[in-house]
């Protein structure tokens, strides 16, 4: 059975979780109602501002911590404040967020604050070489970070090349556009470690490989069952990195295993099926003892694509350090 939506008085969306102080802080989208035409490449989701929530029990209430980071504040930004995530380090918070520059380009911004549940103080510009949209933040147990992201379609992955002179943006390629055709090779989340003050990329963004485990082989653009889409995620269980995502137009979220944070990783399987609603995006985190994913549905707008509600179930491993729903 479906569990109810955690929070009820917003919408929310895209919920990346962490542990910081021994609660669960939730740092989701903030959906809203638009008279936006719908359209595949995702015009229709169009945020302006994030909340950060908090739990001191994974059953108890949700504590809504109000607006945190707001569009008009980040010179920057032109709109759609798409998934956001947040790390700690060195006893700060940051929160690192996707949306549209003025030229219409997804970029990645970073917001800093001292505690968990905010206010944050946005940077003047994007993370310098970002690009795309769905950042995941990870700190490793060395004490080093990395920001996995990317997504396609309306996140604009399709629309960058690596050249000599770096990454090249052709819109030509924006909408719901990805390489297909026999033996094309499926299109690679980014991953670059952040620098000490979490605020610059150390190098450029590099690609992320996923292997298909019957070939050893990067999966293929035309595998949209295990392709990647975008709500890129990472997190680490008994030493393995685990890397999740979803496979968008095939609604599932999934999940590939490797030994380094910068992969290569090996598919494994699913971990939730589709639920009511075009998108599927989550987190996954460790709190008091137990495993859980966080996601999200539509269940609370009767359906709505782009109003959605954050969810909760506990995951498993079991001694092959697979996932399962509890
Ligand atoms: O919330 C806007 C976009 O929808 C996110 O960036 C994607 O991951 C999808 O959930």
């Amino acid at each position: 059975m479906s569990p109810k939506p955690l929070i009820t008085h917003l919408y929310t969306a895209d919920p990346s979780a962490h542990t910081f102080n021994n609660k669960v802080y939730i740092y989701p989208s903030h959906d809203r109602e638009t008279d936006i035409a719908f359209n595949d490449n995702g015009d229709q989701y169009d945020m302006t501002d994030y909340h950060v929530f908090s739990m001191d029990s994974i059953d108890g209430p949700v504590t809504d911590h109000g607006i945190v980071l707001s569009a008009k504040d980040v010179p920057w930004v032109s709109k759609q404040m798409w998934a956001p995530d947040a790390a700690c380090k060195n006893g700060k918070y940051y929160l690192y967020f996707p949306a549209r520059d003025k030229e219409g380009i997804f970029r990645i911004g970073v917001a800093v604050s001292e505690k968990p549940e905010g206010p944050f103080t946005p940077e003047e510009d994007f993370i310098p070489g970002s690009y795309s949209i769905d950042p995941a933040s990870f700190v490793d147990e060395d004490g080093k970070a990395y920001l996995y992201f990317g997504g396609i379609w309306g996140g604009q992955l399709q629309c960058w090349t690596e050249s000599e002179n770096g990454h090249i943006f052709d819109a030509s390629k924006s909408g719901p556009q990805e390489p297909s055709g026999d033996g094309v090779v499926a299109l690679s989340p980014r991953v670059a470690q952040l620098s000490d003050d979490m605020l610059t990329f150390v190098e450029p963004p590099c690609n992320l490989k996923i292997l298909a485990p019957e070939t050893g082989e990067p999966i293929l653009a035309d595998d949209h069952e295990r392709r990647f889409f975008e709500a890129a995620w990472m997190h680490r269980f008994n030493g393995t990195y685990y890397f999740s995502y979803s496979t968008g137009d095939s609604h599932y979220l999934v999940y590939a295993t490797g030994n380094s944070p910068f992969g290569p990783f090996t598919y494994q399987g699913r971990i939730l099926e589709p639920v009511l609603g075009w998108t599927t995006h989550h987190s996954i985190v460790d709190f008091q003892g137990r495993w859980y994913l966080f996601y999200h549905d539509c269940e609370l707008s009767g359906g709505v694509d782009h109003l959605r509600s954050v969810k909760v179930r506990e995951i498993l491993y079991d001694d092959e350090g697979r996932i399962s729903l509890a």
